[in-house]
């Protein structure tokens, strides 16, 4: 008989339908209504990328291959899956409480992000923890994984096959962007690990594809007046190619795992803009969604962490 272990995969969450934009908007900002304006800005970026996010999807989708991958490859311990998300239901607390309903006594959890912060996965981590101490139930939880073997030959995979499409001369004048979602500049005074783990993927990103023109940006900043880890991808863009000339850019947003509103839009548009402006190629590689490689990845650190914990 296997042994029951709950599965928590925790995501940033989505809007379902457009009447949830609302709602998920002052969720994000702690409470507080956005301005209409702010509100209109959201349901028109939303509207850019085809009408809602495929993010909602993509979750339920990461979620199932992880539990089915883990049950697949090992005979001790039987996962059973449940999505508990940060801004929108079913919320991480919800999802802690079916566990309960469900007899869940052990658990084990990963947040789809790969870097630590205080402002994601810390907090994650600690609304999983409070509601589980609520019910007893016992979770360990995965901290990182941005150095994973497996998730950085995923992206030097999917970045290699951006260059490969490149003319020789596009190649020999091409920069990588390697970019996370920017977090206000405070974080660093907390010591927080997180603009050092995104340095160290892009660092082994390079020495996996060998590609040594690269630069470190950040993306998607929010609109608050405090300042925000720079620099920003399109200003970068801008500074790389006045300073530099590179010809192509090839934007790896490393921070997040799927397609949705931060890379459909804040890349595929935002950045397009600029490099379309500059007269320069745009290439964004393929996201992890659920790419074997990625998911085989996210099972295996789990297994370890619950074995490690057992
Ligand atoms: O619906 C979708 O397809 C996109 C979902 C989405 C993901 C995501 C990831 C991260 N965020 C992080 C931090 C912040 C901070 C603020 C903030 C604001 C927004 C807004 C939307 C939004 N985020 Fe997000 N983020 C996604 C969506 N995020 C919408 C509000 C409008 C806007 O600013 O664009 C600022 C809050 C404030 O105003 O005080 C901070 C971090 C991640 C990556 C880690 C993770 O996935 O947890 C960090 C996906």
């Amino acid at each position: 008989e296997r042994k029951k272990i709950g599965l928590l995969v925790m995501a940033y969450g989505t809007p379902y339908k457009e009447e949830d934009i609302e709602p998920y908007y002052t969720h994000i900002r702690h409470g507080r209504k956005p301005s209409p304006e702010a509100l209109q800005d959201l349901k028109d970026r939303y509207k850019a990328i085809g009408g809602i996010s495929p993010l909602a999807k993509i979750t339920e989708q990461q979620a199932k291959a992880i539990e089915k991958k883990l049950n697949e490859s090992q005979e001790e311990y039987e996962f059973n899956v449940y999505i508990g998300l940060k801004h929108i239901a079913p919320f991480i607390e919800d999802a802690v409480e079916q566990m309960a309903k469900d007899g869940i006594e052990e658990a084990v959890s990963i947040v789809l992000a790969p870097h630590y912060s205080t402002f994601s996965v810390k907090s994650y981590n600690g609304r999983a923890q409070e509601e589980a101490d609520k019910f007893g139930i016992s979770i360990s939880s995965v901290e990182s994984w941005y150095d994973e073997p497996g998730f950085i030959k995923y992206w030097a995979d999917q970045i290699k096959a951006e260059y490969a499409k490149m003319s020789d001369e596009e190649r020999d004048n091409a920069v990588l962007v390697v970019s996370a979602h920017s977090l206000p500049e405070k974080i660093l005074q907390y010591g927080d690990p997180y603009a050092d783990q995104l340095k160290e993927t892009a660092k082994l990103i390079s020495e996996e594809t060998g590609i040594t023109e690269y630069a470190l940006g950040w993306q998607s900043e929010g609109n608050t007046p405090d300042p925000w880890l720079g620099p920003d991808v399109q200003d970068l863009t801008r500074e790389l190619y006045e300073e530099k000339g590179y010809r192509a850019f090839v934007y790896a947003p490393v921070g997040f795992i799927a397609d949705h509103l931060e890379v459909l839009y804040d890349n595929d548009y935002e950045c397009k803009v600029v490099c379309d402006e500059l007269g320069v190629s745009y290439y964004r590689p393929e996201m992890p969604n659920v790419h074997p490689q990625f998911i085989e990845t996210l099972a295996g650190v789990v297994l370890n962490k619950v074995k490690r914990d057992a």
